[in-house]
């Protein structure tokens, strides 16, 4: 397969994953939209994993960038679907399910799904590390809302994830949150934790890179959550919650290969892409090439 003149990421995939070790890539996909339905949002995630998987497989290793530098030479595995009766089951299947490749060392890179499948996949890589991880979450809402009927939804990852001392909220930054997309109350929540929240006009009347660079350098090793409704709709129709305003694609490409070159990720996540209501797969597209180059911006 190496001889061949047009190589794809798909050709490079692997699904037995019993040999992923340290240092490997490992992609798992999370078909959930039951906590978005919960938090009163449109469905449809549950088909992103695959849609977003299709495109990532197109795609070649090559960056053109750095040196003709490609990712041919880097282990991706391809665990699958993780599946389960209930949200409650396919959420402990994560957890394992991250516990096991993080304490092998692989990175883990988790297709949701809702941004409900966060709390789940941190908590696994958590479990591994033993200490509490910092975390950027890209995102136009805080997702700081407390459980509905006592329930975990897509809107109460980072409180969970607070509340269980899973992250520690000093290190903890709401990355991109949108004006008139949050509570006052909730925003105060996160503040009083000791996490900064960062509004998307603030980060626009500066610089994105030069925004996230700070956070990085602030809050050190950290795991990445990406919810697609950070990104303008033009660009990312296939959202659970769309709106006119945000990042660009570039600057989402921008935002995973410079936090993926800074050494410091732990984990990275792609939430809340709905393929239902996306425009000529633009937004899975999207998601795709994300994921690429947070792979290229890891090694
Ligand atoms: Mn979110």
């Amino acid at each position: 397969m190496s001889n061949s003149p047009d190589i794809r990421i798909g050709d490079l995939i692997a699904t037995d994953t019993a040999s992923a070790s340290s240092g490997d890539i490992v992609i798992i996909g999370v078909p959930t939209d039951e906590g978005i339905l919960r938090n009163g949002g449109r469905v449809g995630a549950a088909q992103a994993p695959d849609e977003i998987r299709k495109y990532l497989k197109k795609l070649t290793p090559f960056s053109g960038k750095e040196q003709q530098r490609d990712i041919s030479t880097v282990k991706i595995f391809d665990h699958g679907n993780i599946a389960g009766k209930t949200l409650e089951e396919i959420h402990k299947t994560a957890t394992a399910t991250a516990l096991d490749y993080s304490s092998r060392g692989c990175f883990v890179i988790s297709i949701g799904g809702g941004h409900d499948i966060t709390y789940p996949v941190v908590k696994g890589i958590h479990q591994s590390q033993n200490q509490q991880l910092g975390l950027i979450n890209i995102d136009a809402h805080l997702d700081v809302r407390p459980k509905k009927n006592n329930l975990h939804h897509s809107g109460s990852s980072f409180r969970l994830l607070i509340e269980e001392e899973i992250i520690d909220p000093t290190r903890f930054v709401e990355f991109g949150i949108q004006p008139f997309s949050a509570a006052k109350e909730h925003c105060d929540w996160t503040t009083d934790q000791g996490a900064s929240v960062l509004f998307y006009d603030t980060i626009r009347s500066k610089n994105v890179e030069t925004t996230l660079n700070e956070s990085l350098e602030q809050i050190g090793k950290c795991y990445l959550s990406f919810d697609i409704d950070s990104i303008r709709s033009a660009d990312a129709p296939g959202c659970s919650a769309p709106s006119p305003i945000g990042f660009s694609a570039d600057e989402a490409l921008e935002i995973c290969l410079i936090a993926a070159k800074s050494g410091q990720l732990m984990g990275f996540d792609i939430v809340e892409v709905n393929p239902l209501f996306d425009v000529d797969s633009r937004t899975s597209r999207l998601g795709a090439r994300m994921i690429a180059t947070c792979i290229f911006g890891l090694q």
